[in-house]
């Protein structure tokens, strides 16, 4: 044996004893990391490329990222590398979507993708670090296919590509590259993969349930906006319920966080056995608002008949013409934040956006032109093939792939009903009975929780709430 063999055998024979009882520091190992960070190129014609020099960030550096759509800025985070990529979403076309990566020193193995908020625009830093690198996850996250700062014409516009890409197509190619790139960084296959989103990102996690059941082992979703086509028109009709703030429906937030809510909390929080402020289950309350409705021996701090309507309304099913259903009502308990979303002054200007850039291709229809027609226009076009409603998970659940779908929503939501969740969960559940497709059970579970808001726990500091639910 050569001296020289023997002497790295002895080498290998400490760092093998300090590793094993737990002493061993690599020599520079943080340096070496940051050169082969900062050396890092990948660049695959037709699929993917590097657009910035890598950045590489020692455990403690200060993380400071901003764009159109996230921030971060934080000093708590393990090492990593930061990988800047253009994915090419068409190859027909050259559509392209950015997409980063971040790559902790200390890899677990395992790959996580992150879903995006609203209409996107930009990757999703925030959870980038405190939800996948923090925890050893090599994470991906995708601008969604645009930018979303232009001043000028709404990036849908007319823009097919760009509102697919945003639909599902942007997230599966960047999961699909993102795993690719992370083999080659690390030399050694992803273990497992994995998915956590709320709301849009819910819906984009739902979307690769079903279009693309080999992405991920496992998929956590939190409240999703899954049927886009019905919760946009929902949001702008329980704005028109008590909109405009001169009409004699409107309801002041005060009125909503104290006469209503303490109402609410008078007739339904003991329901659960615990007078706590929060309603276990708030279906189970049956609501009755004369307590509360102006009378001719109390016309103060009450409600006129005009807004009990459109409050009672607002707790209901939306029902258009001919006796169709298009969403379900807001639970009673989250009066609290109710007055700072739907019910507030101003409409949804997410919904409106959809509206007008994504469905009509009409920068000037307005909330009154809502009606059964505009919905089922919306149904059948169904642009992008956003809507993520396929019952049919058979083959993310199912053997040989036996994937495992777990999804949370916020009884306390103040965007999407928790109905949505419990409609999909619902339709999932008979689907696969009815197609003696098996016991879901055991691969698809629904968590409501009691008081939550829309996809966050409230009163848990930033970065220890983003470990029960990464922010919309
Ligand atoms: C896409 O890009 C490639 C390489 O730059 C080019 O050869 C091709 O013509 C482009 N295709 C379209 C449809 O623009
Ligand atoms: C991936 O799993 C294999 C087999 O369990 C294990 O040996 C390996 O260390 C894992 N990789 C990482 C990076 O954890
Ligand atoms: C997105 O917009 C921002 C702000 O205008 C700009 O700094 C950035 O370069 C743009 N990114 C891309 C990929 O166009
Ligand atoms: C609006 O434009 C989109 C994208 O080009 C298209 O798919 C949709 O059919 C258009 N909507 C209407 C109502 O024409
Ligand atoms: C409400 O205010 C708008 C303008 O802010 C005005 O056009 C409208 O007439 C008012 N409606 C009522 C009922 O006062
Ligand atoms: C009128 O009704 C409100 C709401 O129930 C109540 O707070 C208030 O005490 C009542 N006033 C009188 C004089 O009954
Ligand atoms: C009028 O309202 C008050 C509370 O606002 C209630 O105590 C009283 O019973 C009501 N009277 C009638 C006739 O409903
Ligand atoms: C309701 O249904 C009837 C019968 O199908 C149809 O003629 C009518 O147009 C529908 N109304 C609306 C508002 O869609
Ligand atoms: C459900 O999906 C699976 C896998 O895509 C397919 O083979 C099967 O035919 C579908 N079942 C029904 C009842 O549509
Ligand atoms: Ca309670």
């Amino acid at each position: 044996m050569h001296r020289a063999t023997q002497r790295l055998l002895l080498i290998l024979f400490h760092v093998y004893v300090q590793v094993a009882v737990g002493t061993y520091i690599a020599p520079r190992a943080s340096d070496t990391a940051a050169d082969a960070c900062r050396a890092f190129r990948y660049t695959k014609p037709g699929v993917a490329s590097t657009t910035a020099p890598s950045q590489y960030f020692h455990a403690g550096d200060r993380v400071n990222i901003v764009n159109p759509s996230s921030s971060i800025d934080s000093t708590n985070l393990p090492a990593f590398c930061r990988v800047q990529l253009t994915v090419v979403t068409n190859p027909a076309t050259n559509k392209t979507a950015g997409a980063e990566l971040w790559l902790p020193l200390n890899w677990n193995g395992r790959f996580l993708a992150i879903g995006n908020s609203g209409h996107s625009g930009g990757a999703v830093v925030e959870d980038l670090g405190f939800v996948a690198v923090a925890q050893g996850f090599a994470g991906v996250s995708t601008d969604t296919g645009h930018n979303d700062t232009s001043g000028g014409t709404p990036w849908p516009l007319h823009n097919d590509e760009a509102i697919i890409d945003w639909s599902w197509r942007a997230m599966h190619v960047s999961v699909v590259v993102g795993k690719m790139v992370v083999t080659t960084y690390y030399q050694q296959a992803v273990n497992k993969s994995y998915y956590i989103g709320c709301s849009t990102g819910g819906r984009q996690g739902l979307k690769e349930v079903q279009m693309f059941p080999g992405d991920f082992d496992g998929v956590v979703i939190g409240s999703p906006a899954n049927w886009m086509t019905h919760v946009q028109p929902w949001s702008l009709h329980v704005n028109s319920l008590v909109q405009p703030v001169n009409s004699t429906r409107w309801i002041p937030a005060a009125t909503w966080q104290n006469l209503i809510h303490n109402e609410v909390l008078r007739q339904c929080d003991g329901l659960d056995g615990v007078e706590d402020g929060i309603l276990n289950d708030p279906t189970r309350c049956n609501f009755d608002p004369s307590p509360i409705t102006c009378n001719s021996t109390n016309s103060t701090n009450c409600l006129t008949s005009t807004q009990v309507h459109a409050l009672m309304q607002v707790y209901s099913d939306y029902i258009e013409a001919n006796n169709t259903f298009i969403f379900n009502g807001l639970y009673l308990g989250g009066e609290l934040d109710y007055p700072n979303a739907l019910v507030g002054d101003h409409v949804s200007d997410l919904a409106l956006y959809y509206e007008r850039y994504f469905v009509m291709n009409d920068s000037s229809w307005h909330v009154s032109q809502l009606n059964l027609a505009a919905i089922q226009l919306g149904d059948r076009l169904d642009v992008g093939h956003a809507n993520a409603i396929d019952p049919n998970i058979s083959a993310f659940t199912n053997a040989p792939h036996n994937g495992k779908l777990i999804h949370y929503v916020g009884l306390a939501d103040q965007l999407i009903s928790p109905g949505n969740s419990k409609l999909y969960y619902n339709s999932v559940k008979s689907f696969m009975q009815a197609n003696a497709l098996g016991d879901i059970d055991n691969v698809y579970r629904l968590f409501p929780v009691p008081g939550m808001k829309h996809c966050k726990v409230p009163s848990i500091p930033l970065d220890k709430r983003l470990r029960l639910a990464n922010i919309t």
